[in-house]
């Protein structure tokens, strides 16, 4: 039951589209300027002016259209709301690659109610590909229908992962990844949550797992995993959370779940 006032799931999801691809043209158009570059957590955690300046236009455009949800913004744009909706936004997921020129970054924009992500959309200002889903209406890359991974075994999968920028927690992800490339076909890490799980939704990887994500990074894109038929797991029968976030398609999760417990993918120290 939705709270009153959220509107229904398909208006938020078509809200969620226009607002991730309108960010996404914000973004593209400031892509190849004198980037102004800073650093958060770590050296290597980045955030542009891009970032801030698409969070902005974002909050802004909520607060005319929607003024009383409530907003978290990766880069600290946020306010409480009444309407019992939340958007979870990431202004540019992946930044690193948006700062190299690499074309695997995206605008991620997702709707909660009542705590459950409802709707979603991921919009990549480079390809022009919107990824989006609303919760039983199904995940979509524009208007094409997706249905998820295909059905291999374990050791043909080839699986998303990406690493946090606090160097002990790389050494313990690298430690992971070791062990797990033996037991399966390649691993990619591309650069961007939001990204690697629209791509598992689209059947471009065929599994995916990540510690250490924050909410932003992995709402709106698990929402179109889980719409095109994924299944998500926190490994030992939890939920996903910021310990750790995997996701397979059906036929694979059992086998891929039970590799990430056996390497104990979830245990974030050496
Ligand atoms: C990124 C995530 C990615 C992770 C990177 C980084 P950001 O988010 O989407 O999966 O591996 O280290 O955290 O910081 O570019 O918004």
């Amino acid at each position: 039951m939705t709270t009153s006032g959220a509107g229904s799931p398909a208006a938020l999801e078509h809200l969620a589209v226009e607002l991730a691809e309108g960010a996404a043209e914000l973004v593209r158009s400031q892509a190849h300027g004198q980037l102004d570059v800073g650093a958060k957590s770590t050296s290597t955690d980045l955030v542009t002016e891009v970032d801030r300046a698409a969070e902005r236009w974002l909050v802004a455009e909520l607060a005319r259209r929607r003024p009383a949800d409530a907003v978290l913004g990766e880069e600290g744009g946020g306010r409480s709301g009444t309407s019992g909706v939340r958007w979870v936004l990431d202004p540019i997921d992946g930044t690193v690659n948006f700062v190299l020129g690499l074309p695997i970054y995206a605008v991620s924009v997702a709707a909660e109610v009542d705590g459950s992500v409802t709707a979603g959309a991921v919009a990549n200002p480079v390809t022009g590909e919107t990824f989006h889903a609303r919760l039983g209406g199904g995940a979509y890359l524009g208007g094409q229908r997706l249905r998820g991974p295909r059905d291999i075994p374990l050791e043909r999968a080839v699986v998303g992962t990406g690493f946090g920028y606090d160097a002990a927690l790389r050494a313990r992800q690298g430690a992971v990844v070791a062990h797990m490339l033996p037991r399966v076909a390649d691993i990619r890490r591309l650069g961007a949550a939001a990204l690697d799980l629209c791509f598992l939704g689209a059947g471009r990887i065929d599994a995916y797992f990540e510690v250490a994500l924050n909410p932003w990074d992995h709402a709106a894109g698990g929402l179109v995993a889980a719409e095109a038929g994924c299944v998500a797991s926190g490994l030992h029968g939890r939920t996903p959370s910021a310990t750790l976030y995997a996701a397979a398609g059906p036929g694979l999760a059992e086998p891929f779940f039970a590799l990430l417990e056996e390497i104990g993918a979830d245990v974030l120290s050496m």
